[in-house]
């Protein structure tokens, strides 16, 4: 009798367990089990850092494990740093691909893994858009044209030449190639508008003085600095005002970010126009990311709400920026 009461208990047991495995299985993700792999392209202006803040403080609020990797501004680190991710079974990838194109391999190692990922703050050029699951951030096309309607808006009475130089951020990354369509398409029915001079400065403030500095030896007549970060135009500024230009004066600057030492310079007369990306993605990410692994259905592209803050604004109505 006693050994049957025994092999019941023992049958008994193994249901259980079977049956509360199944049950984990069938039960969606919850916060404390996902687990997102981030590869961050660097830390080359504050925009990037507080956007890195963003995502980690998001993190931490949502009882999301994150596992961050800074590529220090390589495409290989960000591929190295992807196969770490598919290796560890993240359950979720998130990156800010440096550059629009390379990321077809790894990312169809990603999708036979079967690890869903989210693009951040760039987009990428793959031939199967099933590799990625949607695009949180700018749209910069929109950016670049704000820019060129603000440049119309100040010269609107302006028939003469107007000369302008644009310090693009990276070649081939989303940014660089929006700003520059939209900055022209705004431009395109105003054939005074010229732009002389368009050069990469790698969204960097130390390539922003160094080009700045060449082009106005090289240049009897600069009008406008359209440039694609704050970092770069704040090094144009320096190399302006150390061969005795007036910022915001005698050259018109339009720049793209909102960091706070822009803001501070608008409200100095040295910037004339700043128009803001939102680097504050980190929750949108979060929700996301947890919409997704939860079965629900998210949209394809998450555009961020941006400002324009122009040398007409009350300075006063400018919140502080935070980065
Ligand atoms: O404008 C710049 C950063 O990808 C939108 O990258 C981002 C850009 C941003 O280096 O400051």
């Amino acid at each position: 009798m006693k050994i049957f009461f025994c092999i019941f208990a023992i049958i008994l047991v193994c249901f259980m367990a079977t049956s509360c495995q199944k049950k984990q299985e069938e039960q969606p993700q919850t916060n404390s089990a996902i687990v997102i792999g981030y590869s961050q392209i660097g830390d080359e202006s504050a925009w990037r850092t507080y956007l890195t803040s963003s995502i980690k403080k998001a993190a931490t609020e949502n009882g999301i494990q994150l596992i961050f990797e800074n590529a220090e501004q390589k495409q290989e680190n960000q591929l190295k740093a992807i196969r770490s991710f598919i290796a560890y079974q993240v359950d979720l990838i998130a990156f800010s691909p440096i550059v629009e194109t390379g990321w077809d391999n790894v990312l169809e190692e990603a999708k036979t893994a079967g690890i869903p990922v989210i693009l951040v703050d760039r987009q990428i050029e793959v031939k199967d858009n099933s590799l990625y699951e949607c695009y949180i951030g700018s749209d910069f096309e929109t950016e670049g044209l704000k820019a060129a309607n603000f440049l119309l808006e100040k010269l609107k009475n302006t028939t003469d030449d107007v000369a302008i130089v644009e310090l693009r951020g990276t070649d081939n990354s989303t940014p660089a190639i929006g700003r520059s369509k939209g900055f022209r398409n705004g431009l395109k029915n105003h054939s005074n508008f010229n732009i002389i001079h368009s050069e990469n400065a790698d969204f960097m403030r130390s390539k922003g003085a160094e080009a700045m500095k060449e082009i106005l030896k090289k240049y009897d007549k600069v009008d406008v600095l359209y440039s694609h970060n704050d970092p770069m135009t704040l090094g144009a500024i320096d190399a302006m005002k150390e061969m005795g230009f007036k910022p915001g004066e005698d050259i018109i600057i339009i720049t793209i970010d909102g960091e706070q030492a822009a803001i501070d310079r608008l409200e100095a007369g040295e910037i004339n126009c700043v128009i803001e990306c939102s680097p504050n993605l980190g929750q949108t990410i979060v929700k996301t990311a947890k919409q997704y692994l939860l079965g629900e259905s998210i949209s394809r592209n998450i555009y961020t709400e941006e400002e324009v803050f122009t040398e007409w604004d009350l300075s006063s109505e400018i919140l502080p920026r935070g980065y």
